[in-house]
């Protein structure tokens, strides 16, 4: 809306609310500055010492100029303090729950800690979709530090012992600054993140690559099978041996299996695809209750396809004895940071001295 050149640019729907009544402000300020200056001006001049203009009927005292001064003068001011209130109250409304995306942050010395309702991690960085509201709820680790995000014209306090939130819907796709505008130590000045905000395309690609942005590599369909095998729960029921709950999937890919019905089909890949998505269609034999849920309208057909290259990977030998599925490991590859298992380069910037400042660094590299 505005191209003032010394205001960040709007990202997102106050923006336009706030600089129309920042500019005001701002005008009236100038406007004021200007009548001021120019009744010194012409004043110091007319009747500076030595001059001759008239002093005749000189006034030090007009009740009726000054109530004509005032009362304006405090309308306009309440008039403003009623604008930015409502501007307050309009930004702190939360929206309800479920609507828009949630965000958790705490914010410590020196970084900020991101994470997603679904459990993706970020440090110093948030990805957000464009167009829908996001609520951060916040809190401190040890000093009071500011969530500061100047494109969205968003601002609010991080405080220790309880929770703050902030809110704002961003309106342009973008890399945006993430601040924290609070003085709290040595390296507050690197305190800095950003926010990417992303089409609701490039938004469900990135969640489902499992919010690493990092990964030089994308995950093998393997690991992404047995990703989705994890998060789906499979393992409850299929281990690494035949047990009440449902037969084993180790070793099973191109075995004739015996069914319910008799046949003995061959475990192909259409034979697994279809144990997925229509399970009770004809069943192995030894199962006859319809426990397995039928994933037809829940994966798709990608996950389908990862789902059977993980269960390829199952031989015996791939597996580790009572542990529920064979553990699939990578050289160089850490299992514990987030639900990709794989180690991301935030973290590992973490682990030095400014995680801001190598973080920044980074992100700025890959670009
Ligand atoms: C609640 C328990 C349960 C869960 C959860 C479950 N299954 Fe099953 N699964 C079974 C049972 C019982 C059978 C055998 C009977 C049948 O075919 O319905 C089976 C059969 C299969 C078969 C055919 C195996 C054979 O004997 O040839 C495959 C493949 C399979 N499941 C894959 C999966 C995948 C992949 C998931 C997760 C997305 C999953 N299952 C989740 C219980 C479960
Ligand atoms: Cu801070």
């Amino acid at each position: 809306m505005y191209k003032f050149p010394l205001m960040p640019v709007s990202a997102s729907e106050r923006a336009p609310y706030y600089d129309a009544l920042f500019f005001t402000i701002t005008a009236l300020t100038v406007f004021f500055t200007l009548v001021v200056g120019a009744l010194i001006l012409t004043f110091v001049t007319r009747y500076r010492a030595g001059s001759k203009a008239s002093r005749k009927g000189a006034t030090d005292h007009n009740s009726i100029v000054e109530i004509a001064t005032i009362i304006p003068m405090l309308g306009l001011a309440l008039g403003i303090f009623a604008w930015s209130a409502t501007n307050f109250v309009n930004f702190r409304k939360i929206p309800e729950k479920g609507k828009g995306t949630e965000v958790f942050v705490i914010g410590k010395q020196w970084m900020w800690h991101l994470q997603h309702l679904n459990g993706i991690r970020e440090n110093n960085e948030l990805h957000i979709p464009v167009g829908r509201p996001v609520t951060m709820t916040m809190i401190s680790q040890d000093v009071i530090h500011a969530m500061y995000l100047p494109e969205m014209r968003a601002q609010y306090h991080v405080v220790p012992g309880r929770y703050t939130r902030i809110t704002f819907t961003p309106t342009k796709v973008g890399r945006y600054r993430m601040l924290c505008n609070m003085l709290c130590g040595t390296q507050h000045s690197e305190m800095v993140g950003q926010v990417y905000v992303m089409s609701e395309k490039d938004y469900a690609e990135w969640l489902n690559k499992g919010g690493n942005r990092y990964k030089e590599t994308p995950m093998t369909m393997q690991e992404a099978g047995r990703q989705l095998f994890e998060q789906k729960g499979c393992g409850n029921c299929h281990t690494d041996r035949d047990n009440q709950r449902a037969p084993t999937l180790v070793g099973i890919y191109n075995t004739n299996r015996l069914m319910d019905d008799g046949s003995t089909p061959k475990a192909d890949e259409e034979y697994l695809r279809d144990s997925i998505l229509n399970p009770w269609r004809v069943q192995t034999k030894g199962y006859t209750d319809k426990t397995m849920p039928a994933y037809k309208n829940e994966l798709t057909e990608e996950q389908v396809l990862q789902l059977i290259a993980y269960t390829k990977s199952l031989t015996p030998g791939n597996n580790v004895p009572g542990q529920p599925m064979a553990a699939y490991e990578r050289p160089g590859v850490s299992t514990e940071s987030g639900p990709t298992g794989r180690t991301n380069a935030a973290d590992e910037a973490n682990k030095s001295v400014s995680a801001g400042s190598t973080q920044f660094n980074q992100a700025e590299m890959k670009r």
